[in-house]
């Protein structure tokens, strides 16, 4: 693997390139002049896996330099070295992710040999995740899924970060295609917005999921299942009596249920939406506003709307333990919705580490790989068994952290 270091500052380009080579990288090239190895990298494409680049520089800077690695198609990976602000390099970490280039992450100058060997080190566990390709899929055939029991749905836990204690499950669909395998929402839930295939889809895991809180409720469990919708089921007027009535046959209450609404689109019209969640909390269903703080799901929001809970966007939760501004961010929201006498919720909650901070913020619930990964109907139970003995243990810490 060939490494490049471009730094103008001859002192700081050859500390790293000795630091790469004192971890074991022998292949690495410093150069002191943006315009020359950009036209290096130019002229061979391919010559470089790995790119050390500060943003600071008298001729191009590292801004510059990214964009001209977005047109000519730099395919290897991006590291990012800079003595300025953080939020300044983490600007410049988004502008490269949008230029679609593979950023390994920002070090901070001085570069301390951990935190390079940390980079690296994320480098190489990339590589083998094996990323999920996206596939395209026929709109008949999405149609016919929906009506065959080929959708189905996946619950992943929600507990009380204080106690720890299960408050209900987020309903995640997927499609158990016959010769595909398993596919996730992403690949199919726009497709069904466009083809007018929506309001069947949210019916149908409405469906699967009352049925699946009834088994539940045999057992002795009785919790919530919060729905995902998309913004095209509120353009139905009768989607509130439409999703009643399957409460009803189910022989449950509207408690047994909640939606979580997030608007990945501008709302066009926001009349008939604004309609049919007043309704909606009229008829005692439970609202969440989803990803908030990322796309439309936004303060007006949050104003206009009838929520009961708040879920803060991942993006804030993963990257709160060690970044301030989305700490920052995490902390306000949580304010925000106990004052507003709101439910928050943070998303993605991924180690122990994320899971001991959120405690500390005083957000309400957790959700994340780190409690439990979205799974199928005939697993929940498995996981309350299992969940029940590392509950304890989780909860105990907190006066320990506290001292
Ligand atoms: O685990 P995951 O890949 O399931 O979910 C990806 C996205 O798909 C999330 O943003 C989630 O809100 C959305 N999603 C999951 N299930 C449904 C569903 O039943 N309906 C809608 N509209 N979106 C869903
Ligand atoms: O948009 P919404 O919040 O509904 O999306 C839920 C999505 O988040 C699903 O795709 C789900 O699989 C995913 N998810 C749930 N827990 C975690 C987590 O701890 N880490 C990550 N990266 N994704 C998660
Ligand atoms: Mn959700």
């Amino acid at each position: 693997m060939r490494i490049l270091v471009v730094d103008d500052d001859p002192f700081a380009c050859r500390i790293l390139a000795q630091q790469l080579r004192n971890l074991g990288y022998e292949d690495v090239v410093a150069n002191e002049c943006a315009r020359t190895a950009l036209t290096t990298l130019e002229s061979k494409l391919d010559a470089i896996s790995l790119l050390f680049l500060d943003l600071q520089m008298p001729d191009i800077d590292g801004v510059e330099f990214v964009r001209h690695l977005g047109q000519i198609g730099y395919a290897g990976s991006l590291v990012l070295v800079s003595g300025e602000d953080r939020r300044v390099i983490q600007a410049a970490e988004r502008l490269a992710t949008v230029h679609r280039l593979d950023v390994l992450g920002a070090l901070h100058k001085p570069v301390s040999a951990s935190a390079l060997q940390e980079v690296l080190e994320s480098n190489l566990l990339r590589s083998s995740a094996s990323e999920r390709p996206k596939r395209s899929f026929d709109p008949q055939r999405l149609a016919q899924a929906i009506g065959t029991g080929e959708l189905v749905n996946y619950y992943q836990p929600k507990v009380s970060l204080s106690d720890g204690r299960v408050v209900g499950f987020e309903v995640l669909v997927r499609w158990r295609h016959p010769e595909q395998g398993l596919v996730f929402p992403d690949e199919f839930i726009e497709l069904a917005e466009e083809h007018n295939l929506i309001d069947a889809l949210a019916f149908e895991v409405i469906k699967n999921a009352l049925e699946q809180s009834v088994q539940l409720r045999c057992a002795g469990v009785e919790l919530p299942m919060a729905v995902n919708v998309s913004m095209e089921n509120l353009r139905n007027l009768a989607f509130p009596e439409r999703l009643l009535e399957l409460v009803d046959a189910a022989g449950l209450t509207p408690t047994a249920i909640m939606l979580e609404v997030t608007e990945s689109r501008l709302m066009t019209d926001p009349v008939v939406p604004l309609d049919i969640l007043t309704r909606l909390r009229l008829k005692r269903i439970d609202l969440a506003i989803d990803d908030f703080g990322t796309g439309h799901s936004s303060l007006a929001q949050l104003r206009d709307l009838p929520f009961q809970e708040l879920k803060v966007d991942r993006g804030f939760v993963q990257r709160a333990v060690d970044n301030p501004v989305a700490g920052t961010i995490l902390r306000a929201s949580v304010e925000m919705a106990s004052k507003l006498g709101m439910t928050s919720v943070a998303e993605g909650i991924e180690d122990h580490e994320d899971w001991a901070f959120l405690r500390q913020t005083g957000c309400d619930v957790g959700q994340g790989y780190f409690v439990g990964r979205p799974m199928p109907g005939s697993k929940i139970q498995d996981w309350l068994d299992s969940w029940s003995s590392r509950q304890r243990q989780l909860t105990d810490s907190l006066h320990k952290l506290c001292e």
